[in-house]
């Protein structure tokens, strides 16, 4: 009997450069995954250097929770809760600020914070007028409401043309670092999710640098849920496999940067997928 054709990633090629690793810190009560326990500066602090041993590259610290369902965190909380992470890790890493908040994003960089990681794709001009980097994340609706039956015509094509236009605006304001990515989980479903990662190479492919965050998403404890007729969703602990199988795959198709939990694991996996 004849083989069936094996299906292959597309886009396999040399990598540019190994993918740096973005550790994710949240300095908050309520994140998805480390809700809780980075809240006290000291231990927020130490988790960063922690990370930095295992390999980040950057750290990417949070104030306010973007989880499906969660709830703004007024500017001055937020404030309170990164700036004496951002002052106490500036000079021994670079640091990047997870925020929707021209005011917070001023005060991160005040502390030390050389980069905007933005889920609103809209602080282009404060990253331009902060003469700092930015991360345009694409989302669908706001953290409220986003998981509620989103739909798209062909969800990489309007991702894809979302990012392009937004990364023009920033180049057009005069920012000089541009990211983009695909924000996985925001505003997708698991098969948007998928089709996301699958063609990757559609926005690595724009020549703007592309940050992936898959890391512990909920899609992936529903995916494996699915796959092993187990009802519920594998816990948010119990997905650092499926984690890195998909930042080998984003890493394979070209992504520049990972943000992640597990830091260690994933500099690894990008290491290796490099070699
Ligand atoms: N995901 C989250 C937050 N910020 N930034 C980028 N660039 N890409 C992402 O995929 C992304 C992000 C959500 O994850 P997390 O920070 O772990 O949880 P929470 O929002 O609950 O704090």
């Amino acid at each position: 009997m004849p083989q069936q054709p094996v299906a292959v990633l597309r886009g396999f090629r040399p990598l540019r450069r190994v993918p740096l690793i973005m550790g994710i810190l949240n300095v908050t009560p309520d994140s998805f995954s480390d809700g809780g326990r980075w809240l006290d500066a000291t231990a927020a602090v130490g988790r960063g250097r922690e990370m930095v041993a295992e390999g980040a590259a950057v750290i990417d610290v949070g104030g306010e929770s973007t989880r499906p369902g969660s709830r703004p965190v007024p500017a001055d909380e937020e404030i309170r809760r990164v700036v004496p992470v951002i002052e106490a890790l500036a000079g021994e890493v670079r640091l990047s600020i997870d925020t929707t908040k021209p005011e917070v994003a001023r005060a991160a960089v005040a502390a030390g914070a050389t980069l905007l990681n933005d889920i609103s794709a809209s602080l282009h001009e404060t990253a331009a007028e902060l003469g700092v980097g930015w991360v345009a994340v694409h989302m669908l609706g706001s953290p409220a409401t986003m998981q509620q039956a989103p739909h798209y015509d062909d969800v990489v094509a309007e991702v894809a043309a979302f990012l392009a236009a937004r990364a023009e605006a920033a180049r057009r304001a005069g920012v000089e670092e541009i990211w983009i990515d695909p924000g996985f989980g925001f505003g997708k479903t698991l098969d948007h999710n998928l089709s996301l990662l699958k063609h990757l190479d559609v926005l690595t492919d724009t020549g703007v640098p592309v940050l992936v965050g898959t890391s512990r998403k909920a899609s992936l404890g529903r995916l494996l849920a699915d796959s092993d007729g187990v009802p519920d969703p594998v816990a948010v602990d119990d997905r650092l496999d499926a984690s890195i199988a998909t930042e080998v795959v984003a890493a394979h198709l070209g992504a520049q940067m990972i943000r992640a939990h597990d830091v260690l694991a994933a500099f690894q996996a990008v290491k290796v997928v490099a070699a």
